[in-house]
């Protein structure tokens, strides 16, 4: 590869830092998805090294409207940690970001390691909650554009994640409402059809991918299935909340003051 992993990983962990928009790798390197992939686990490792701690793991793109709103249309991982957690309720800070978006989400839990080459293929094995969620992406990338490669090592846009009360796996979870709302004010609305069809189908396409890239799935890691609509900027202060209907709301606040 011309350029450097470590440097390219830099390049996105000092934009996130500085919330100022990079110009896309692929101006200037022709990255393969491998090589994508070792960006964004070049940048994870800049956060654990920072005392973060992974706790998740993200799919992107596993509805159509969403990959269509971003013109890319290959599922994709990234992964969460420690310091993207924003607790249902708290408060995010405008400021901290280049150009957040919101999208609503379905999170399951991890329950228990999983090794992706030892897995029966059994869902209600591998996940033992789900709850309603609310995605915060931040495109390190100007204009919020990007290829596969440039969003893949961006870590999938991953910037935070809110997560509402955890319940027990109901025997389904397709074809239910999924609504964002800004101070009350419906910005989205789909189903979580939208979600590969079927949200639960998110777990083993999550499994198959961590183990592509090797990514590591510990009980209790959260699991975000992907958006089920398209995201909506975040550009003013207000109340952010998802609904899923039969999964209830979560809530959280966003401040334009520090
Ligand atoms: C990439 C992340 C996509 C999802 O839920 O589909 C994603 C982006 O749109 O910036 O998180
Ligand atoms: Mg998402």
């Amino acid at each position: 590869m011309t350029g450097h992993v470590g440097e390219l990983a830099t390049r996105l962990d000092d934009a996130a830092r500085d919330r100022v928009a990079e110009q896309q790798l692929s101006a200037d390197h022709d990255l393969s998805l491998a090589e994508a992939y070792a960006v964004q686990h070049a940048l994870v490792s800049r956060r654990l090294g920072r005392g973060e701690t992974r706790v998740g793991v993200k799919l992107g793109f596993t509805s159509r409207t969403k990959a269509a709103q971003m013109g890319v249309s290959e599922v994709i991982i990234g992964q969460l940690t420690s310091r993207m957690h924003v607790e249902e309720g708290a408060e995010i800070w405008l400021g901290a970001y280049v150009h957040p978006r919101v999208e609503p989400e379905i999170a399951f839990r991890l329950a228990r390691n999983i090794d992706p080459q030892l897995w029966t293929g059994n869902v209600t094995e591998a996940v033992n909650a789900v709850a309603p969620a609310v995605e915060i992406i931040d495109s390190r990338y100007r204009d919020f554009r990007f290829n596969l490669a440039d969003v893949v090592a961006d870590n999938t846009s991953a910037s935070g994640f809110v997560v509402g009360a955890w319940q027990p796996l109901p025997a389904s979870l397709d074809n239910r409402g999924m609504v964002l709302e800004l101070d009350g004010r419906l910005v989205q609305s789909g189903s979580s059809s939208a979600i590969l069809g079927d949200p639960l189908r998110a777990v083993a396409a999550a499994i198959r991918m961590a183990g592509r890239y090797d990514i590591p799935l510990r009980a209790g890691d959260v699991l975000l299935a992907g958006a089920g609509t398209p995201a909506v900027a975040l550009v003013s202060p207000g109340t952010v909340s998802a609904t899923v209907s039969g999964l209830g709301r979560v809530r959280f606040r966003v401040t334009s003051v520090r």
